[in-house]
């Protein structure tokens, strides 16, 4: 018992907790100096995003198959454990030698003011939180550790003389309960400052106000009517069109780009005859389209739910286009967002006349901040990973020859057309239902191509087709139901749709990397 308590109050622990505290400290004073700079350059969320960048293609789908949308909260404990512990090395190394303490730390202020800087858009003044901050938690380091010197020195007291309260030692006590209060009083302190840090910058940011604020014009051309029945009659089955909060949100960003409308420009530029900027107030005064979209991302795994449909106002990019007058040669269209992201879409496929956009509106609102306010690019048929650049500034005409995108250069594929899916969504894969008829029905895409089929499968049974849902367009999703007759026992249901070329969508299993998922679904539930 009292070596367990010497141990954990030896001067190793103590050492360590001290860098612990330090750290915090600098990451406290970063966050608190942090809501007077570019929020994306706060420390963590530059740390986070830089090891995202180099997140190779299979770590990022392993997150996504793990974490799904939560992949960022995961990022974000990892990291705040690989902290923890590093501190804990840097406070004993500090202890046993302060000279390469210091170094250590500095080294890892130099990495975060790396990170910090490196980030595009973020300009030198943003790296001073992150410099005051290493500082600070020097300062606090240093202090910490004087206490623990003085520790030593005292004699060390015989185990049975642990009678003074639960310090562990006689006289010495004073200083060790010394050193827990000034580590607790500057954790807390350190805790304040990092939750004042974030009100203050909450209270500092009016984007969402601005939001808020913001009247969208009406459409020049509206969205079709959306058809009678072209949501599936099975209860549970997803909604048709996707509520923007239920929206799924696929993205490299940590912490959501702030851009204020007036500020907001888009340079299209590159191989073009005629350079062309774009304001927000452009955008409004233009002649907008709506129309409705289903995004899908590569991500998604086979009967996964990384896509949604929305309806989106925007201007049509060929028309930007046909103002830049793309030279020859010209057959991408690299599409970069202020936060450094970007994606390479085929110029053709920006020219044609399916509508793909710059979208300022979703659902008859201005865009969420989480799904690029104020201007993304919506372009059907392609995965969101080559064509649906959020918080969209920079479109470059150039070849794929000439140019990679942001995920081409960490191993997924160049092009991105979306491949033929259907999901079961009712039953859920392992429910229980009971014997009788049993409604099935769930959702299919084959964004472009639309989907003229779907079958599904019991068992070993034949294909058997189900009930198409009314087809809103082509670049929308559709869905589909069946009444099954269900014996008790356990059963598999499996999918696969016939898109509007008369092609059936492939059995060929094939993970998201490097260009989307393919295979049949096959969902299992018992009947009883
Ligand atoms: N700026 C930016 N835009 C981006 C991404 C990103 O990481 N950063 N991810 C893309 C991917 S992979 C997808 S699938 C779609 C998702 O759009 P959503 O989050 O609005 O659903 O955004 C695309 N646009
Ligand atoms: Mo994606």
């Amino acid at each position: 018992m009292t070596t367990l308590r010497n141990r954990l109050t030896g001067p190793a622990a103590l050492a360590a907790l001290a860098g612990m505290v330090a750290a915090a400290v600098v990451l406290a004073v970063a966050e608190l100096l942090g809501a007077f700079f570019t929020p994306r350059a706060a420390p963590l969320v530059a740390l986070g995003s830089t090891f995202i960048d180099f997140t190779p293609p299979w770590l990022k789908d392993f997150a996504i198959a793990t974490f799904g949308t939560n992949d960022k909260a995961a990022l974000f404990a990892g990291m705040g454990l690989t902290i923890a512990v590093l501190a804990c090395i840097l406070g004993v190394v500090a202890y046993r030698k302060w000279a390469l303490g210091v170094l250590g730390v500095l080294f890892m202020g130099a990495v975060i003011v790396a990170c910090v800087v490196t980030r595009a858009g973020v300009g030198p003044a943003d790296a001073i939180p992150a410099v005051l901050g290493t500082l600070a938690g020097l300062v606090v380091l240093r202090r910490l550790l004087v206490r623990l010197w003085g520790l030593k020195k005292w004699p060390e007291a015989p185990a049975d003389t642990a009678s003074d309260g639960g310090t562990g030692q006689g006289a010495p006590g004073a200083s060790r309960r010394g050193f827990f209060a000034a580590a607790g009083i500057t954790a807390v302190a350190a805790g304040i400052a990092a939750t004042g840090g974030r009100l203050l910058g909450a209270a500092r940011s009016n984007i969402a106000q601005a939001r808020d604020a913001l009247q969208l014009p009406a459409p020049a051309v509206p969205a079709p009517a959306v058809p009678a029945g072209v949501q599936s009659p099975v209860p549970g089955v997803t909604p048709w069109l996707t509520p923007s909060n239920e929206f799924y949100r696929i993205d490299t960003a940590l912490s959501v780009p702030e851009i204020n409308v007036d500020d907001w420009e888009l340079r299209v530029h590159g191989l073009v005859e005629q350079e062309v900027t774009l304001t927000f107030q452009d955008l409004l005064d233009a002649q907008l389209v709506e129309s409705h979209v289903t995004l899908t991302c590569v991500s998604n795994p086979v009967g996964g739910n990384l896509a949604g449909n929305a309806k989106w106002l925007g201007l049509p990019l060929r028309e930007v286009l046909a103002r830049a007058r793309p030279k020859d040669g010209a057959d991408m269209v690299l599409s970069t967002s202020i936060d450094g992201f970007s994606a390479s879409t085929p110029l053709e496929v920006l020219q044609d006349d399916r509508d793909a956009m710059l979208a300022i509106g979703m659902n008859g609102e201005p865009l969420p901040l989480e799904h690029g306010y104020p201007v993304r690019m919506v372009v059907p048929g392609l995965y969101g990973f080559v064509s649906a650049t959020k918080w969209v500034v920079d479109l470059e005409v150039t070849r794929f020859a000439d140019n990679k995108a942001y995920w081409t250069n960490r191993g997924w594929s160049e092009r991105g057309p979306i491949k033929t899916m259907a999901r079961v969504e009712v039953p859920k894969s392992f429910a229980k239902v009971p014997a009788g008829k049993v409604a099935v029905g769930g959702t299919a895409w084959a964004q472009t191509r639309g989907i003229t089929k779907v079958e599904i499968q019991i068992d070993n049974g034949d294909w058997v087709e189900t009930t198409l849902s009314t087809e809103a367009s082509t670049v929308t999703w559709r869905q589909w139901s069946y009444e099954w007759e269900a014996a008790p026992g356990p059963h598999y249901i499996k999918v696969r749709a016939t898109d509007g070329t008369g092609e059936v969508q492939t059995d060929q299993r094939a993970d998201p990397v490097p260009d989307g998922a393919s295979g049949w679904q096959s969902v299992m539930v018992t009947v009883e």
